[in-house]
């Protein structure tokens, strides 16, 4: 069986665990515990499977390490040969690609950087190198990502289009870590809201939290 290294509940494994979700294949998988609190994801065991030091990291059967939430989910949506997530065409795949990094970067990765630098993040013992006013810059960008992409959901259900994709589920996973940082959804991006309240409510997302 594959294997995912992850701790429940945290946003970058929320985003295979929604993967594997709509792709039907939870049950194709054993998960495994990294206590990111405890620093687990530091010792040399666990660096040894990803020298990043993060979670998830996807294990296969013959040993084959896949960290970085993206390509678990290319793998993932690959393996049956026909992905929905990463697009089909390469004008689909190019689409995709080019949101789900803006997002990333825009808006996950902002607010995971909000969380580490300008609040207390995983505690003293996990974060001894913190820049607070880079932290709270970051914070500002995840907001101005918000707005952009209230421009593009005035025309549109999903990022991509009509259909979702894993631009949506670095979305849903930046929404689950704006909820924990108190990032609210301005007022004045109605699109936003409905669009998080839609994703919140896909299947795949109580299989994520
Ligand atoms: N770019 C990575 C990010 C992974 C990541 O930052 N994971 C967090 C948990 S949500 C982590 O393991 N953090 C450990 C730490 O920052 O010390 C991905 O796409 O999977």
């Amino acid at each position: 069986m594959m294997k995912v290294y992850e701790f429940k509940g945290f946003p970058n494994p929320a985003r295979v665990r929604m993967a594997l979700a709509e792709k039907g294949l939870i049950d194709e998988v054993d998960f495994i515990q990294v206590d990111l609190p405890g620093g687990e994801h530091q010792t040399e065991t666990f660096l040894a499977k990803n020298p990043s030091g993060a979670v998830p990291v996807l294990e296969l059967e013959d040993g084959t390490l896949i960290s970085e939430s993206v390509a678990i989910t290319e793998y993932l949506d690959n393996l049956d040969g026909s992905p929905v997530l990463t697009g089909e065409t390469p004008k689909e795949r190019g689409v995709i690609s080019m949101l789900q990094r803006k997002v990333e970067v825009g808006f996950l990765d902002a607010i995971g950087a909000y969380f580490h630098h300008a609040t207390q993040g995983l505690g003293p013992k996990i974060e001894p190198y913190q820049v607070a006013e880079w932290g709270e810059k970051q914070r500002e960008k995840a907001v101005i990502t918000l707005h952009w992409m209230e421009t593009i959901l005035k025309n549109q259900d999903f990022l991509a289009g009509d259909k979702f994709t894993v631009a949506d589920v670095t979305a849903h996973a930046g929404f689950l870590f704006a909820g924990f940082v108190k990032l609210e959804i301005p007022a004045n991006c109605p699109n936003v809201k409905k669009y998080a309240d839609n994703l919140a409510n896909r299947e795949s997302a109580a299989v994520a939290a």
